[in-house]
């Protein structure tokens, strides 16, 4: 431990912290645009200055380790004055675009510009227009709006190791040559715009459109479905704790928004399991090609297809739980409801800006060209639209998904979280092949945040060898020993983000630096109380195999809940 006084009181922290770190355990404020905890440190917003001995010689708190006796003050005038003035610097590069910005009211520029009261008092300095990407349906770039804090090019370089925004010539981050970002080898991960603290890389938001649809619904139907991870999350955006359990209010809010029927994903999240797992099966008995990978995260899809093509008979042909709901929704359920497909409009709710990218997907129409999923809003978005609405998110009575394809089970909700999918899937795939559960349902070899995590199962006479891996920079690690033969495996699940889906691109830019480990317990609560928690005794599942799909792999499924890849 080291000893040291902060602003006049006795502290200590273990040797080697940073300035920043230690004012953070011991609350207090350090304004910061470029600093975040999960990426190495920038030094370029001069804006976390304090002084640490009595001189007034001001130190970055982001990059100075504490040392022994230091007298650390981050309140006197001379480093209020020094910040104010920095923040009017930056001011005065940025358009101020705030009342049609993505970011208004959730933008770390305007918070401290608005916390130190300062005025936009230099003259405007003029930079060259750099003409906005509005190329994908994931993210849209202003980088005139950038306040050059490389948070995105680190967090698409450290966290993804995707390297497609460097810092460019002019100090703006730029894709490769230029080129408008959809055009690139960007997986639509969304981590730029996560980790963007104004409004220079955003989701490509649809809160206007779908705000509109509902004020004026034309005669559809607007059908909501909402992924695993949004519910352990959302309630960050209202106040309440990373990991708080909002299912019930989430749908109660759609309700209030003008939702019709809200369904959930994670039914067929069940559906896939089922799917996925006969797949599995199948392709161990019939010498297919191994190891099966998951095809539920459609960053990593993006991945596949372009940095990894020759492993595309390696994906599973399972359409994401997403892509599943959607098709049963408008070529199913609308039939059954007696509404016309195009009548219905399918609102997914994610916590994933890829999502939006695997919507457009051609392979995922219907016959008659219909897009199936018509809108995907973020958690960020849905938040937005809720308190666009006025909506008291937290004094919401619960609400119930509508049936049948609002049941579902533990082994579904925990998709979203990293090892999940292959927990879930182990839980059927082991009965169904033994004839009998396993010897545990929480299955914790697949648990955690290990980057590679690799376990055995005893399949009765087969080992079965399976890995999970989460986070891209991961991901390229295990590609490159599969690549190379270093690595056997049967079945592996991947997912883009740290943490998997409860770390999404799209998922609230939460202030605290445990908010992943709390929201991913949060969805093992949501395991462990439900009564069922194998996707195989799901009862709406088991109905709709009774009464339309007949069984797994059966044609009707390969037509509506399978898909292929572009290669
Ligand atoms: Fe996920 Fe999913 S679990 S990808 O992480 O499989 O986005 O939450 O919705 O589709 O169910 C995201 C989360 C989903 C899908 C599911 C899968
Ligand atoms: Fe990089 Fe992901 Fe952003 Fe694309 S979406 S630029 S891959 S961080």
């Amino acid at each position: 431990f080291v000893k040291f006084t902060l602003n006049g009181k006795f502290a200590q922290a273990t040797k080697g912290t940073t300035i920043i770190e230690a004012c953070r355990t011991n609350d207090v404020f350090v304004p910061t645009l470029c600093y975040h905890p999960n990426l190495s440190v920038n030094e370029e917003c001069n804006l976390c200055l304090v002084e640490t001995d009595r001189t007034q010689r001001l130190s970055r708190a982001c990059s100075t380790i504490i040392q022994e006796g230091m007298e650390i003050v981050t309140n006197s005038e001379n480093v209020v004055n020094s910040v104010k003035h920095n923040l009017a610097m930056i001011l005065a590069e940025h358009p101020k675009e705030c009342t049609t910005c993505e970011s208004n009211n959730r933008c770390e520029l305007q918070d401290l510009v608005y916390r130190f009261g300062v005025m936009d008092k230099f003259p405007r300095k003029q930079r060259e227009y750099i003409p906005k990407d509005y190329s994908s349906p994931s993210l849209i770039r202003d980088m005139n709006k950038c306040i050059k804090c490389y948070r995105c090019v680190k967090a698409c370089s450290e966290l993804q190791g995707m390297d497609i925004l460097t810092i460019g010539p002019d100090g703006i981050p730029m894709t490769p040559k230029n080129k408008e970002i959809y055009t690139t080898k960007c997986i639509n991960c969304g981590a730029c715009s996560f980790y963007c603290p104004v409004g220079a890389i955003t989701e490509n938001s649809q809160v206007r459109e779908v705000s509109n649809l509902l004020k004026n619904k034309n005669g559809k139907t607007i059908v909501f479905q909402t992924a695993p991870a949004t519910r352990v999350a959302i309630s960050e955006e209202f106040g309440m704790e990373p990991g708080d359990i909002s299912t019930g209010k989430m749908v109660a809010a759609i309700r209030k928004l003008g939702g019709d029927v809200v369904f959930d994903t994670n039914f067929t999240a069940d559906l896939t399991i089922m799917e996925e797992g006969s797949e599995l099966l199948d392709r161990i008995k019939n010498g297919g090609t191994l190891p099966m990978f998951t095809s539920c995260c459609p960053g990593w899809i993006n991945l596949v297809e372009k940095d990894y093509p020759d492993f595309i008979p390696n994906l599973s042909s399972c359409r994401s739980p997403q892509g599943m709901m959607s098709s049963l929704i408008k070529n199913y359920w609308a039939e059954r409801m007696g509404i016309k497909p195009e009548d219905v409009v399918v609102v997914s709710i994610m916590p994933c800006t890829a999502k939006k990218d695997e919507a457009v997907r051609d392979q995922l129409k219907t016959e008659q060209g219909l897009q199936e999923t018509d809108y995907v809003l973020t958690t960020r978005e849905l938040a937005k639209l809720i308190k666009l609405n006025k909506v008291k998110f937290a004094s919401l009575k619960e609400s119930e998904y509508n049936n049948p394809l609002g049941e579902s089970t533990g082994a579904a909700v925990i998709f979203g979280n990293t090892g999940g999918v292959m927990e879930a899937a182990l839980r059927t795939a082991y009965e169904i092949a033994l004839e009998k559960p396993m010897p545990t349902l929480n299955y914790t070899p697949v648990r955690g945040f290990k980057g590679i995590k690799e376990a055995t199962v005893d399949f009765g006479g087969i080992d079965l060898k399976v890995a999970v891996i989460h986070q891209a920079s991961n991901i390229h690690e295990y590609m490159e020993k599969l690549k190379n033969g270093e690595v056997g495996h049967h079945f592996v699940e991947f997912m883009i983000c740290k943490g998997g889906c409860i770390g999404g691109g799209g998922e609230p830019k939460s202030k605290t630096s445990d908010y992943l480990e709390k929201r991913m317990k949060g969805i093992y609560k949501i395991d462990d109380d439900f009564k069922i928690r194998k996707s195989h005794e799901n009862e709406a599942v088991k109905q709709i195999y009774e009464q339309f799909f007949e069984h797994p792999l059966s044609h009707k499924s390969h037509h509506l809940l399978h898909t292929h890849y572009k290669d």
